[in-house]
């Protein structure tokens, strides 16, 4: 997180993480289809001739907040493929959140395994615990042939902390979903590293309104934030609310 007084701006930088292959740059596309273009910046993608990451994808996105304070998102994917570990490790450091993005087909369930021990590595060199930052995790390709069942996927959400999303990035469904419940998870733990609701007389529920209409979701936050398998956040956010 950085916040610039003078131009009363915060930046959040969330980080979309996973193997090779498995749908990061797409879910950035989505989004960036999914935004008016006045919050959204250009999409920033370096790639091979057979679309791989090279680098990093960046997509900035901004809203006008409360109290006067604008919030920026920077939102990067990591390059998936093995040679590029090093560039990962770059790209994650300073992360406020992190999106796992899964490839659901059992014959992917090692390379996904393998790319989050790399997850956790990066985060341990870069200073912190996986367990300290945000995560939410999603299923993509659900649209595919020999895929990891609904069920499978619900014990292992029940099991785990995080919330787990389920999607077809390509058609754009579970995208915003899986955004909104990253941003909603760094929101709340950076709000109590540093009182931001307080200090910045933030409300947060607006600026989680304002960007679900700004990604052109229409439904409620309560059923944005309970989309997830078993809908984990819905329930943490009604007490949220609830406790004032
Ligand atoms: N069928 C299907 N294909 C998908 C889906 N999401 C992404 N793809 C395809 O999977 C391929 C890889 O997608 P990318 O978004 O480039 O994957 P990536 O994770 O950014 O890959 P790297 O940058 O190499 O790490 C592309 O051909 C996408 O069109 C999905 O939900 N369903
Ligand atoms: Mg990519």
């Amino acid at each position: 997180m950085q916040l610039d007084f003078v131009a009363r701006e915060l930046t959040i930088k969330l980080v979309y993480y996973g193997p090779a292959l498995s749908g990061k740059t797409t879910n950035l596309q989505a989004l960036h289809k999914a935004a008016d273009p006045e919050s959204s910046g250009r999409l920033m993608t370096l790639e091979t001739r057979d679309d791989r990451t090279l680098f990093f994808d960046l997509l900035p996105l901004t809203f006008k907040g409360t109290g006067g304070l604008s919030v920026r998102l920077k939102v990067f994917t990591v390059p998936g493929q093995v040679i590029h570990a090093s560039t990962r490790k770059l790209v994650v450091q300073g992360a406020d959140g992190v999106a796992f993005i899964a490839d659901s087909r059992t014959s992917e369930t090692t390379n996904n395994a393998t790319a989050f021990l790399d997850l956790k590595q990066n985060v341990k060199e870069s200073g912190l615990k996986l367990k300290q930052l945000p995560l939410v995790i999603q299923f993509n390709k659900r649209d595919m042939p020999d895929i990891r069942s609904e069920e499978e996927l619900a014990e292992l959400a029940a099991q785990g902390r995080e919330p787990v999303y389920l999607a077809v990035a390509t058609r754009g469904e579970g995208v915003v979903e899986t955004f909104m419940g990253l941003l909603y998870l760094t929101w709340t733990a950076l709000d109590a590293a540093n009182d931001l609701n307080k200090k910045f007389d933030f409300d947060e529920a607006a600026l989680l309104r304002e960007v679900a209409g700004k990604l052109g979701y229409q439904g409620s936050l309560e059923q944005l934030l309970g989309s997830s398998v078993g809908g984990v956040l819905g329930q943490r956010w009604l007490a949220r609310k609830a406790g004032g």
